[in-house]
């Protein structure tokens, strides 16, 4: 018989990090939904995410990644649905017969399929390709959705915090401090009401230590 979902036991992830990286999001993630974790911290300046023993965890050689009963899960919106429903008690995620469970979907891939290949483009000074075939139509088009969904507030989904916005929240954070995404008083409010969050707060507490330890 399978353990029961309260048994913390068979609930422990495996989680590999680098400092200051797309791997942030996810610590914020397992802070906010109190998981048990066991983290492994991967030296980008060593290049450890490139060498065997990491890439025969993941062969992207990429972070985040988890481990889940031996299983690996990459991929920030994979990560996300499946560590906010390994922790359903926290109430990161809307469950399927929820009217926000669509849109928490939407707004988790759309972070994948079109915020992230937007920003690149955008950092990288790349013409988009046309409208109809960019996965994200333009760039204008990103930042309106993005101002049309945040003007309902004051979480992506209205009153309800979820998983969504731990992603969005901190790369928004990123974003703007890049220059990247304007910093309009409606992302500014949006940002700090996220990162002001006491789990919020710890994750980045911790990955600060994380930085000292490997520049040590
Ligand atoms: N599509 C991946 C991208 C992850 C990614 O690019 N992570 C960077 C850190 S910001 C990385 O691991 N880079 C190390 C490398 O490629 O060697 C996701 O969203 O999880």
């Amino acid at each position: 018989m399978k353990p029961n979902i309260s048994d913390g036991s068979d609930r422990k992830v495996i989680f590999f990090h680098a400092p200051q990286s797309r791997s942030g999001g996810t610590l914020a993630l397992l802070e906010e939904l109190s998981a048990d974790y066991e983290l492994h911290l991967l030296d980008f300046k060593k290049g450890e995410q490139r060498q065997p023993a990491y890439l025969a965890i993941n062969p992207m050689g990429k972070v985040p990644a988890i481990l889940h009963r031996d299983v690996l899960v990459a991929e920030q919106p994979a990560v996300f649905l499946y560590l906010a429903e390994l922790y359903p008690e926290a109430r990161l995620a809307p469950l399927i017969g929820d009217p926000r469970r669509g849109p928490y979907l939407r707004w988790l891939v759309y972070y994948g399929s079109s915020f992230e290949p937007a920003v690149v483009d955008r950092s990288q000074k790349r013409e988009p390709a046309p409208p109809m075939t960019s996965p994200y139509g333009t760039w204008d088009d990103v930042l309106n959705t993005i101002h049309a969904q945040l003007a309902r507030g004051p979480y992506l989904l209205g009153d309800r915090f979820t998983a969504a916005d731990v992603l969005w929240g901190i790369a928004l954070h990123w974003t703007t401090l890049f220059n990247l995404v304007p910093e309009t008083p409606d992302i500014r409010a949006y940002i700090e009401r996220v990162i002001m969050r006491p789990a919020m707060q710890r994750a980045a507490a911790r990955d600060a230590e994380f930085v000292a330890q490997q520049a040590a």
